[in-house]
């Protein structure tokens, strides 16, 4: 008898051992994109979302966590070896230091992997058994390159009119000038010549960079590598900018209209098409990141280029529609979220508000591209909190305040910030009804003193004694949930 158990003890355990292999060997991975334009805060979003879910708190709307059906969530050696690993540790300790500081900006591709041991829901638990494996690669990468993808169905010439038309519209046109003097005393058929081709595309990129700061804070804007170059800067293939076509016979080889079209071309071949197959072709899930408060700060110019940029972004996700996308069999992404983030910078009863902003934007950018194939969904959210909310009273009147420590060198109006001194700030309404939030009138406006200034992480609080800091962040369980709540059930 005694002989039987101890056989039998081991046999259930080479067993176990087999299952858990098979559940190694078959666990299924998600592969999740986290992207937009520079300090949207895709940085903050992950480290936030994989400390939360690693602490396995402070995520009420994220259902499988919930439900307490989620058992273990750890890192593990990402799939990709030849992709720099999301340095979440590193950032980690900057948000949750005692004197916290957010993490630096990346320029770069990076990823990580989450493995999450869970209990299938009730549904699934009979056909699959007790407890399953999920893989979560979550892959960080730039937005300005993702809005390069477009690129891929224009020539060079196509892409030249566009971009020409685009720097003339009024509300670049101050940005553009100097870029548009260079332009007017360059010919295409004059003789290709290196030093023309460099400084026409450092004024070009210059021309970008004006586009993208704060002031005007648009979002298309291309080539996007010229503002987030990853490693191949300075390369011939990044050295190029749009021509006006000459009329009449195409121009002879050693023009620089022929220098500047092959230029156009190596950057699609080398650049854009390998960051297509190799990462963006086998997402499943996207998320895309806007600071939408600065966007809706610096007016409609800015919020009517933000639609544009998401409807262009969406028609990259289009299934079957792209001839490129036929080149590459790839993954099909079926869930997008489009996010408003730093939501702290609002009162908490302004995030439904920021929330049905943003939503009417995507709205007007699915119906622009005339998108089908995916679910969009719109969230505001705060990866990490910097503020905390207090009332303050004027007159008989109450305002609901944002209270936080602006970021040394900060400054409102006359006031300069040193790091430390707290500010109570009224942020001020955002409408009621998006559609208002939307309209020029409104827009013109300029609404808001806080989103002109930027918070010092707070320090981060324990939930125990003797545990380490949570990050509190605003709704990130409700963009999870979507993004892979259904992948755990
Ligand atoms: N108040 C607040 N600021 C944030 C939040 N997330 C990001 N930020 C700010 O935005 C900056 C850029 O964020 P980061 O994640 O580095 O952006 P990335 O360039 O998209 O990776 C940070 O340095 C913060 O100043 C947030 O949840 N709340
Ligand atoms: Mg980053």
């Amino acid at each position: 008898m005694a002989l039987l158990e101890r056989w039998s003890s081991s046999a259930l355990e080479t067993l176990a051992r087999a299952q858990d292999t098979a559940a190694q060997m078959f666990a299924p991975s998600v592969r999740l994109g986290v992207t937009g334009l520079s300090r949207s805060g895709k940085t903050v979003f992950i480290t936030s979302l994989v400390h939360n879910l690693m602490a396995g708190n402070a995520l009420p709307f994220f259902e499988p966590l919930a439900q307490k059906r989620i058992l273990r969530t750890y890192l593990e050696p990402q799939p990709d070896d030849a992709v720099p690993r999301f340095d979440y540790e590193g950032n980690l300790a900057k948000l949750t230091a005692a004197e916290p500081e957010w993490p630096e900006g990346t320029r770069q591709i990076s990823e990580l992997r989450l493995t999450f041991e869970y209990a299938p829901g009730a549904m699934m638990r009979r056909a699959l058994g007790a407890t399953r494996l999920m893989h979560l690669d979550i892959v960080d990468y730039p937005g300005e390159w993702l809005l390069d993808l477009p690129l891929l169905d224009l020539t060079f010439e196509e892409w030249s009119r566009q971009s020409i038309a685009m720097a003339r519209e009024p509300s670049r046109e101050p940005a553009a000038k100097e870029w548009l003097a260079f332009l007017a005393e360059t010919n295409a058929r004059q003789k290709k010549n290196e030093q023309t081709a460099k400084q026409g595309a450092e004024i070009f990129t210059q021309y970008l960079r004006k586009c993208r700061d704060d002031a005007l804070s648009f979002s298309s804007l291309t080539p996007g590598r010229f503002l987030m170059p990853g490693d191949l800067a300075g390369s011939p293939a990044f050295t190029f900018f749009p021509l006006e076509a000459p009329g009449g016979a195409a121009p002879p080889d050693n023009s620089l209209w022929a220098m500047m079209a092959r230029r156009f071309n190596s950057y699609k071949r080398h650049v854009i098409q390998p960051f297509y197959r190799d990462h963006f072709a086998r997402l499943d899930r996207q998320i895309v990141l806007a600071d939408v408060l600065t966007v809706v700060n610096a007016g409609a110019d800015a919020v009517a280029d933000l639609e544009r940029a998401m409807s262009d972004i969406l028609g990259c996700f289009r299934h079957g529609q792209n001839p490129w996308h036929a080149m590459f069999s790839g993954r099909r992404i079926d869930r997008i979220v489009f996010a408003a983030t730093k939501a702290d910078h609002l009162h908490h009863t302004n995030h439904d508000r920021l929330e049905a902003i943003l939503g009417l934007i995507a709205k007007k950018s699915i119906a622009r591209a005339n998108f089908t194939g995916a679910e969009v969904k719109a969230f505001a959210l705060a990866s990490v909190r910097a503020t905390g909310e207090a009332e303050a009273r004027q007159g008989n009147d109450r305002l609901p305040c944002i209270v936080g420590v602006p970021l040394k060198g900060e400054r409102l109006g006359s006031r300069a910030f040193d790091g430390k001194e707290q500010l109570a700030i009224f942020p001020g309404d955002l409408p009621e009804d998006p559609a208002l939030a939307l309209s020029p009138e409104w827009l013109k406006m300029g609404h808001s003193a806080a989103h002109f200034v930027r918070f010092r992480p707070q320090r981060q609080r324990a939930l125990g004694f003797g545990e380490s800091p949570v990050l509190s962040h605003i709704r990130l369980d409700r963009a999870l949930n979507f993004l892979i709540g259904d992948k755990l059930s």
